[in-house]
């Protein structure tokens, strides 16, 4: 796996460390092969090197559009070492192999910056260094590849310490580079690009992405918009087979990934469970002993807010379940899977878009989340923080019954996928009342209840179901007002991250109240 460093060949724009790094290589006994600016830097600083013509037997031309673009430059690079074949196209071309490429390209990203003209632009787009970087990244396992004077240092260390040799580990590591390099670089070109005439939308290929769908329309009938397949392939709404139904929209892409990430927190072995999304915030969401009675279930949640709405299951969708939500207008059903006999009763439905994913996503995998600020792109990690994982800390003087316990895990997973300020109450693994989305936890709180009040006269109950509930708040309680508006709707037992100053505050309330309190120590904000 080691590969011993017999040739370099520099090519780089930006000059920076550049004969520090040289005159290193050289005292290992490396051959140096330039481009004709590197190569001159290179001699000034009195160093041995060849010029890159000397090796291709032609001259740099074309303003130095074609300096490196030739076979004895590329084959030098892709020859697979120890290949007889490879060897002997080798010896009969004269091709010397290349061990090491040292590329920085063009200044394009610079030359944009600086507001350099179409021409000027156009001129700094890197062609032969691009082409090398790929081809040295693609031979990883016999060429190291650096595109960044950072890694200057890291490729030194390694032939000291391997005596004129890399590793594949380095080799690996600095290829991945190499071609986030290149992507990054064409992404800027093309964007520069899109920007020049004007096209309205970005195109997200340049990002690695994939068109899936060109939508109608945006989140409002004047924004453009698209759908993309990023490489993740994740199973969900970009990944589903949709039996049948309209055309999804912007809108329901957005809602029905909501809910179906959602309801992905339930393990389907463990479990029936349904999610109810609108604006893409759960309006219901409940286990039970089946499908049928876990719809019904989240849908006693708030079944006016629930219309129109997405359903997503977390198992095969069956003919009871199928026959319950399309008593009701629903926008979508996705699920895992579906019966023959639910296919055949859904379909009754002409609008009504039926997607089935094939699986469900793990909510514990890892991957990233974007969202654009003006200018700019916020990435982050996705939260895939599970409640069972956590450390549970009761802080009350009272601990949680069993039911109790049970129904506030349920509901502090549920809270993760609602907007923040979320407030969730729930009771026999079902959700009783959702607040969402409020600049205030106390108005969460009591917006939550209201609803369960509403609830309770549409189910013609003597009390709301808050009554005798627990509650999930997805951050700590800043003070005891919220937690107390959670006490006044019913709450017996309360979930909720902890960390704030005055956390003994809300936790003496709670136990004035004989309330149960279980800290987390996890924090599920999402907006
Ligand atoms: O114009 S190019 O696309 N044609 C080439 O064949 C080529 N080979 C290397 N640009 C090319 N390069 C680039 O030249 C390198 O990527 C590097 O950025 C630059 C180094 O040129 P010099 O050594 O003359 O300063």
């Amino acid at each position: 796996q080691l590969r011993h460093v017999t040739r370099a060949l520099l090519s780089v724009s930006d000059k920076s460390g550049l004969l520090e790094f040289a005159r290193a290589l050289a005292l290992h006994g490396i051959e140096l092969v330039s481009t004709g600016g590197t190569a001159r830097a290179i001699a000034e600083a009195g160093l041995k090197v060849k010029d890159v013509s000397d090796l291709t037997g032609f001259p740099e031309m074309m303003d130095g559009r074609v300096k490196t673009l030739h076979p004895k430059v590329h084959g030098g690079l892709l020859a697979i070492r120890g290949k007889a074949d490879h060897a002997s196209a080798m010896k009969s071309h004269g091709i010397a192999q290349i061990d090491l490429l040292v590329v920085n390209l063009y200044p394009f990203e610079a030359t944009v910056d600086r507001g350099g003209d179409f021409e000027e632009c156009i001129e700094n787009i890197d062609i032969g260094g691009p082409a090398m970087i790929r081809g040295a990244a693609k031979n990883h396992n016999d060429v190291a590849v650096v595109v960044d004077a950072a890694d200057y240092q890291a490729v030194l260390d390694e032939l000291k310490a391997n005596q004129g040799a890399t590793t594949l580990h380095l080799r690996r590591r600095l290829a991945a580079k190499a071609y986030a390099r290149t992507a990054a670089y064409d992404a800027a070109i093309s964007n520069w690009f899109a920007n020049e005439l004007n096209t309205e939308a970005p195109d997200f290929r340049a990002f690695g992405g994939r068109l899936i769908q060109a939508l109608r329309y945006g989140e409002n009938p004047h924004q453009k918009a698209a759908f993309y397949l990023l490489p993740e392939r994740r199973p969900g709404v970009s990944t589903q087979r949709q039996l049948q139904g309209k055309e999804l929209s912007y809108n329901n892409i957005n809602d029905t990934d909501a809910a179906f990430e959602c309801v992905a927190e339930f393990d389907p072995k463990r479990t029936a469970a349904c999610v109810i999304v609108k604006h893409a915030n759960p309006c219901g969401v409940a286990e039970g002993s089946d499908l049928l009675d876990a719809y019904r279930k989240a849908l006693a949640c708030d079944s006016t807010s629930a219309f129109g709405g997405i359903v997503a299951l977390n198992r095969t969708l069956d003919a009871g379940a199928a026959r319950a939500i399309t008593e009701i207008f629903t926008e979508v059903i996705i699920a895992p899977d579906a019966t023959q006999e639910a296919i055949a009763i859904v379909s009754a439905k002409k609008n009504l878009r039926l997607l089935l994913t094939g699986g469900l996503p793990d909510p514990r995998a890892m991957g990233l989340t974007a969202k654009t600020v003006a200018g700019g792109l916020l990435v982050q990690s996705r939260d895939n923080a599970v409640v069972d994982d956590m450390v549970l800390k009761v802080a009350t003087k009272r601990a949680p019954t069993e039911a109790e316990m049970r129904d506030l895990m349920f509901a502090f997973r549920v809270a993760k996928h609602v907007k923040s300020n979320t407030i969730v109450y729930a009771k026999d693994l079902a959700t009783v009342g959702i607040g969402a989305g409020q600049m205030s936890r106390v108005d969460s709180a009591r917006i939550a209840a209201r609803k369960a009040e509403d609830a309770a006269r549409e189910l013609k109950l003597v009390q709301p179901l808050t009554k005798g509930s627990v509650v999930a708040s997805d951050a700590f309680f800043p003070f005891a007002d919220g937690m107390l508006a959670c006490i006044e709707a019913g709450a017996t037992a309360v979930i909720q991250p902890g960390g704030s100053v005055r956390d003994n505050e809300v936790i003496e309330a709670a136990d004035a109240h004989g309330i149960a309190m279980v800290l987390t120590g996890v924090r599920h904000f999402r907006h």
